[in-house]
């Protein structure tokens, strides 16, 4: 293995031994990571839970917190069931989050990512130590900051950051497991994001703790429901949109086609990709509306997509982006096409053979 840790930065050092110190004395630790976790999210949450575990011999308390508490898809994560969730247990959320005297903020960079417990955060008295790898931090809502946007994933970061602090004596196949598998998503199965060694280093290393990566695909991709299937196919034959002339295509799907199905926006996850699939797109988009407000899903094969989030008010990763916009979902479809360059163009009918 070359250097170990290559994204660790000579500066991030000086943070190590006082980390250190912290979590030896820290009598309650909290974890958060962003609404709607994904397997980064989830993976970096548990993967460091497990190790504070071990490391944190004082520690009366080590919590796990999301949101809107762990996505059904992640259920089977090692101690996915410690999680406790904002949204229905937002009393004792606020009340650890207060009392915590060490807090890790994983994969997300700003306090409006977790929703509800945004406040709890800010107002918290503990050390807050942000691990994330998305654009533009708020800097000034942490005490010590780990980001950088080049690194693959969140789990990657923890891979790297934990090995510096406590070399691997708490690795075992269960941290390994969490840590892989958002690796394994943030990179689309190693397709993207995954173009510097490290990535691959991070797996070598986290698949030497004897984990299975096949049983964790059949874990990640193989989970549709027979409604989320069908859905699938509503919505690649009604409501996708291409414009081929700006290589660009879309899909929106309002509060109806959702409960048509019975599908929530977690059996979306990764539907925005299949605009990229065709070969002459190379910006895809996914409106969803909420109750509301409409989530809009940004993806890119050449270009900056986190640039077009940005003038929706969101944020994200050069080639995978997203927002949360305040408005009704044709009042968010206009603003996108705008963005888009599609605006007055018609989407292209399909063509089918007699
Ligand atoms: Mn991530």
């Amino acid at each position: 293995m070359s250097e170990a840790f290559s994204h660790i930065e000579k500066d991030d050092i000086q943070y190590f031994a006082d980390i250190r110190t912290r979590v030896s004395e820290a009598r309650h630790i909290v974890l958060l990571s962003h609404m709607n976790a994904d397997g980064d999210a989830c993976g970096s949450m548990l993967g460091m839970a497990l190790q504070l575990d071990q490391a944190a011999s004082r520690a009366i308390s080590v919590t796990p917190i999301l949101p809107n508490g762990c996505p059904r898809y992640f259920r089977w994560m090692p101690e996915a069931d410690r999680i406790l969730s904002g949204e229905s247990q937002l009393a004792e959320c606020q009340e650890l989050i207060a009392q915590a005297d060490l807090i890790f903020c994983l994969d997300f960079g700003q306090a409006s990512r977790i929703d509800m417990l945004q406040d709890s955060l800010l107002k918290a008295r503990g050390h807050k130590v942000l691990i994330d790898h998305h654009h533009n931090p708020k800097v000034e809502e942490f005490d010590v900051i780990f980001s950088d946007p080049s690194i693959s994933s969140t789990c990657e970061y923890v891979t790297w950051l934990s090995k510096a602090l406590f070399g691997t004596v708490f690795f075992n196949a269960d941290v390994a497991r969490c840590l892989y598998t958002g690796l394994r998503t943030d990179t689309g199965g190693f397709a993207f994001s995954c173009s510097q060694p490290s990535c691959f280093e991070a797996a070598a290393l986290l698949v030497s703790y004897d984990i299975d990566p096949a049983d964790i695909h059949n874990r990640i991709v193989n989970t549709f429901t027979i409604n989320r299937m069908h859905f699938y196919g509503f919505a690649l034959s009604q409501r996708l949109q291409v414009y081929p002339q700006k290589q660009t295509a879309l899909f929106a799907f309002s509060l109806q086609d959702q409960h048509r199905f019975g599908i929530g926006g977690e059996d979306m996850e990764g539907l925005v990709n299949y605009t990229l699939m065709m070969e002459e797109i190379k910006v895809g988009a996914l409106l969803r509306e909420e109750d509301g407000r409409t989530k809009v899903s940004l993806r890119c094969k050449e270009g900056d997509v986190n640039v077009l989030a940005a003038q929706l008010g969101g944020g994200g990763h050069t080639k995978a982006a997203g927002a949360t916009c305040p408005w009704s979902l044709a009042e968010t479809l206009d603003k996108v096409r705008q963005l888009l360059g599609v605006y007055d163009l018609q989407p292209t009918s399909i063509e089918l053979n007699q």
